[in-house]
């Protein structure tokens, strides 16, 4: 493993490249490591002072990945994938980040970035047909392509809470914890948020701390992930059969490799569908929601497996009162991403947990102490925000991007994202986002699905290289359709419903549109293949 701090070591007097990368996360180092491949020239930016995006950033107690590590690693390096051995089956966000450093050592990736630098605007120039990148550091650089691998779930949520910057103590965001060690011991911590961050985080803070206090607005369904060490027998038979692994996966919904049971929910006696919960509920985690086909499509099917999991947090959660309020109300399971815990439910039997409920009594403000709620002021020494993301636009809304004829993409997207298969923007030639909105993103294991994007990419560059074009751009056409597309999947299914940041429903003023492409990750690689297959149907090739 290397030092948090990587230096820069690419040419920083380069003025033009082939391809600008601007982000060093898994779909970042994966499309540097590709376009070179194809022997492009490629610069990278990155904000952080070193390789793994999100893996970088989410350093908080608890963070862990909730696909399970053999699944979330790269495939394309057949030799890679034989050499490392994930030590557990839900890898820590430490070990997940030693794998990236890894990844970028072996393929010697960090040469093509520029760290501690962060862009700030992309202005495509007509006459040129090139983009401009300038950067917070004042560098601008001309390249062909723009390839925004900013990530989905980057740009962090601070909810502007009255005197949030008043609280004298400690104060945290999960996802931009420090990387010193912070001490727990003997303090009165609070946590605003309860999803994904805050869940895996609470029970961890709690072993240590003097006491914890958990606003929560929203509670969330949350799953035990089942996980424990990967033994020398289980890693060798995985390596062994890795490509008949990825291949499932390739063919699934959601690229891990699992294929819900064959059958609806209501198809089968209620015997058997306790036992197929229970097989699923011992296989841990998020994958809950996958195991009957029609069970975030069918409300009578999600309401058999939500009443299968309140009896769950029942029996963990040994005041009812308590269990009542840690169970969601507010939308069908599943269509906001089930966490996947360890020991979160039990936690609230400590004498050190107190649990409040935003919903009876908001927060007023935060204070120099703590947090003041409408009915109790609650000191603190530490204020954690696990409040999340501006999620799948807010990294790319917070840079100035300008397509053809000075058009922005803010006020391209103002109404909602539009996008041509999750990729491409009409209006932004060459522009290219990763695993975006309108694509599985989300939805799906990360890194095939910014494998299978970056692959698609460079397939596509070859395309215009062979034909020699100069440039590539989805049609407003190909676009509204794909719009249509995404959001007729959408309504099919019971996620519209939900408050959850999907729908952008967790940052005020933003629109509410169900962002990831909801068809299937077997379905979208179809279909990505079949636009390539028909000459890059849908775009225009100048
Ligand atoms: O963020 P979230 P996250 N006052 O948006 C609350 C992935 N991830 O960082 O629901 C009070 O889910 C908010 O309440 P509400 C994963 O995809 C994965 O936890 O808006 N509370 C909510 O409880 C995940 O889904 C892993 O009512 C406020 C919380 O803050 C996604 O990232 C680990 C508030 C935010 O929850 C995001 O997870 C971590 C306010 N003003 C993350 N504003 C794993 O792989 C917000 N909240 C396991």
């Amino acid at each position: 493993m290397t030092s948090d701090k990587d230096v820069n070591t690419m040419d920083a007097q380069a003025s033009d490249v082939d391809a600008v990368v601007i982000g060093a996360g898994i779909s970042g180092l994966y499309a540097v490591y590709k376009l070179r491949e194809h022997g492009m020239t490629v610069h990278g930016f990155e904000s952080a002072a070193g390789v793994g995006g999100t893996w970088f950033h989410n350093r908080y107690p608890g963070a862990r990945c909730d696909v399970e590590s053999i699944d979330y690693s790269y495939s394309f390096d057949e030799d890679l994938q034989q050499e490392w051995t994930w030590s557990e089956r839900f890898a820590t966000q430490g070990e997940i980040l030693a794998y990236l450093e890894h990844v970028a050592d072996r393929h010697e990736l960090r040469s093509a970035f520029e760290f501690l630098t962060r862009v700030v605007s992309a202005v495509y120039d007509e006459a040129a047909a090139r983009w401009t990148i300038t950067t917070d550091t004042g560098r601008s650089l001309t390249a062909r392509f723009c390839i925004m691998a900013t990530g989905v779930l980057s740009a962090t949520n601070r909810p502007d809470i009255p005197g949030r910057d008043s609280f004298a103590g400690e104060s945290y965001h999960t996802a931009e914890w420090p990387h010193d060690p912070v001490e727990f011991v003997g303090k009165r911590v609070g946590v605003i948020g309860t999803g994904s961050s805050g869940i895996q985080s609470i029970p961890v803070i709690a072993r240590e701390a003097d006491q914890v206090v958990v606003f929560q607005r929203s509670p969330n369904y949350s799953i035990p992930a089942g996980n424990r060490p990967l033994s020398p027998e289980q890693i060798a038979e995985v390596k062994a059969s890795y490509p008949e692994r990825r291949r499932l996966a390739r063919l699934s919904g959601g690229g891990t490799p699992f294929t819900p049971y064959p059958k609806g929910a209501m198809e089968v006696d209620a015997a058997e569908r306790r036992r197929v919960y229970d097989e699923w509920w011992l296989r841990g985690g998020y994958l809950f929601a996958k195991a009957f086909p029609d069970q975030t499509v069918n409300l009578e099917a999600n309401d058999s497996a939500r009443e299968y999991v309140e009896a769950k947090i029942r029996e963990m959660v040994k005041n009812p009162e308590i269990a009542d309020q840690l169970i969601p109300d507010d939308h069908p399971i599943g269509t906001k991403r089930i966490v996947t815990d360890d020991g979160y439910f039990e936690t609230y039997n400590r004498d050190n947990v107190t649990l409040v409920n935003l919903r009876s009594t908001p927060i007023v403000e935060i204070t120099e102490e703590g947090v003041r709620t409408s009915d109790t002021d609650y000191p603190l020494d530490m204020l954690i925000f696990a409040t999340g993301f501006d999620a799948m636009t807010g990294a790319l809304s917070r840079i100035d991007i300008c397509g053809r004829g000075g058009r922005t993409l803010r006020e391209e997207w103002s109404a909602g994202p539009r996008t041509y298969l999750g990729m491409t923007v009409a209006g932004f030639p060459n522009l290219f986002v990763m695993v975006g909105p309108g694509s599985p993103s989300v939805l799906a294991n990360m890194v095939l699905g910014a494998e299978q994007q970056v692959d698609w990419i460079a397939a596509c560059i070859a395309h215009l290289d062979e034909h020699n074009a100069v440039s590539i751009e989805a049609t407003e056409r190909a676009v509204d359709e794909w719009v249509a597309e995404c959001n007729e999947k959408a309504a099919g299914t019971l996620f519209p419903s939900a408050n959850s940041w999907y729908m952008g429903a967790n940052i005020p003023g933003k629109p509410r549109v169900f962002m990831p492409y909801i068809g299937g990750f077997a379905n979208y690689g179809n279909i990505c293949a079949e636009v390539a297959a028909a000459g890059y149907k849908g775009f225009d090739i100048a």
